[in-house]
């Protein structure tokens, strides 16, 4: 069958829709996110196209429906399936563990019990749509079982998978008691990809050992058959935000908001989804001692940060949460005026239009996780300064800092490390600014989010 026709079919945790209830009706809107600006435009352009995943809610799972062109298969989730699967398992287990266990995992045999099951679930919702030899796509770490599951129920079926999150070293891999189980699963794929060789190197190197594989360079061979490995780092729509941030009304919103902040000459940004994992508590320990060691001016300077809410019902997400707060209250208490906060914190998602506008008025943007796969935000910013100025503070632990190189780059267990690249960035001269930003804009528009799913599709039909 010639590959422009075979069916294609995603499957991720999420389906990339969102509720909106009117006058006591739910209806499903598109809900834009990486994920879907990436693969949308694939899946139209392909008759048949299917994604497969959670809507969102627990309960009952509203019945497939089509948007876009694309034909929606919910999986159903139940309260005890979000809280063993999702919030236990997935973010309880693999996300600590993969992200170099930098806060513990915990390990619990019901959990792992459940994550079989919805794995199995999601397996079964993909053989049941799947045509004869089509092209399956699994993603991240809450479906490490579904490529190995379907292999063994539809060997017809081109299968690859892509890790979002960062795969970590062997000796970290090594502790899951389900190790091999989660390196058979991902064996069942055609092709793995990762975001940075880093997390290529981890896995070529702990899953074969705990499931008698060989590596022959990038492949894998696994019984009789051959798994391709591949570096496949993920993009962002990059006209989405540079067209965004082009527009005059960005341009407005942004003064507007420079002006209720109180005019301050320099303005620090951080952009994350409430997680352990992304360092704002190390960032705002930076800011604060910034501060009062009279290195930023606190009359002059404003640091923003957006803490989207995130798995608000897992402990470790509510002691971060305790920890930011009581940091951005501190900072402001000691810092903050009548006519000017030092922090301005918001627990909230912002909308699209305002993201913009907080890009394209921040002079510094300060991305420190201690560990990420790709992140985003930090390729957003990038795409978003049109104007060539403005300075993206970058933890090396972030699969970004593999192609952001002109980034100011920290390690971010160095707190004086981040707080001299910090100062280094909000003092950096115009010229220096545009000459490292114009080659990240080139790198951001060349490996676009389109250009990922396109070419890892190509690669998966090919193998
Ligand atoms: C995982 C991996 C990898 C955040 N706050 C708001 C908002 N956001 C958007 C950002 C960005 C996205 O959320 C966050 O993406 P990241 O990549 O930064 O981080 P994760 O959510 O942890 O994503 C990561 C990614 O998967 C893709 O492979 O890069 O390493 O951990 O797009 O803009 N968007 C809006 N309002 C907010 O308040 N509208």
């Amino acid at each position: 069958m010639p590959d422009r026709q075979r069916q294609l079919l995603v499957v991720a945790n999420r389906l990339p829709i969102r509720a909106v209830t009117e006058h006591g009706e739910t209806r499903y809107e598109t809900s834009p996110g990486g994920l879907v600006s990436a693969l949308g435009p694939v899946m139209s352009a392909r008759p048949g196209s299917t994604w497969v995943g959670w809507a969102g809610a627990p309960g009952d799972a509203p019945a497939p429906f089509e948007l876009d062109g694309v034909h929606l298969v919910p999986v159903a989730l139940d309260p005890s399936d979000v809280e063993d699967y999702y919030e236990g398992f997935s973010n309880s287990t693999l996300w600590p563990l993969y992200h170099d266990a930098i806060s513990p995992a915990d390990y619990h045999r019901h959990w792992w019990d459940r994550y079989v099951v919805v794995n199995q679930r999601f397996a079964h919702a993909v053989v049941d749509r799947a045509e004869i030899d089509a092209t399956v796509w699994v993603h991240d770490y809450q479906l490490q079982l579904v490529p190995g599951m379907l292999r063994e129920m539809r060997p017809d079926l081109r299968i690859g998978f892509f890790l979002h999150i960062p795969f970590p070293a062997r000796e970290i891999f090594m502790r899951l008691p389900w190790r091999r189980q989660v390196a058979k699963g991902l064996l069942g794929a055609d092709l793995v990809g990762f975001q940075t060789r880093t997390t290529l190197h981890n896995f070529r190197h702990s899953v074969p050992r705990v499931c008698d594989a060989t590596t022959h360079g990038s492949v894998i061979t696994y019984g009789s058959r051959d798994v391709a490995t591949v570096r496949h780092p993920i993009g962002i729509d990059f006209d989405r935000f540079s067209d965004g941030a082009s527009a005059p009304a960005a341009a407005e919103r942004a003064e507007t908001l420079l002006e209720n902040l109180g005019s301050p000459t320099t303005v620090l940004l951080g952009v994350d989804r409430l997680d352990y994992t992304k360092g704002i508590d190390r960032r705002l320990r930076a800011y604060h001692e910034l501060l009062q060691e009279r290195r930023l001016d606190p009359e002059t300077t404003t640091l923003v940060q957006i803490a989207e809410p995130s798995r608000s019902n897992v402990n470790r997400y509510n002691e971060i949460r305790v920890t930011v707060e009581q940091l951005v209250g501190e900072i402001n208490g000691d810092f903050g005026t009548m006519d000017k906060p030092a922090v301005v914190y918001l627990h909230q998602s912002q909308p699209f239009d305002e993201l913009i506008a907080l890009y394209r008025l921040a002079d510094v943007m300060v991305v420190t996780p201690f560990r990420d796969g790709m992140n985003l935000v930090a390729k957003e910013y990038v795409a978003a300064r049109v104007d060539n100025r403005g300075v993206l503070v970058l933890s090396e632990f972030a699969g970004a800092a593999h192609q952001l190189r002109q980034a100011v780059l920290v390690n971010p267990y160095d707190i004086d490390g981040v707080k001299g690249a910090i100062e280094a960035a909000a003092t950096m001269p115009p010229a220096e600014q545009s000459s490292r930003m114009r080659p990240m804009r080139r790198l951001v528009r060349r490996t676009s989010a389109q250009q990922w799913a396109t070419s890892f599709l190509a690669e998966l039909e090919r193998t």
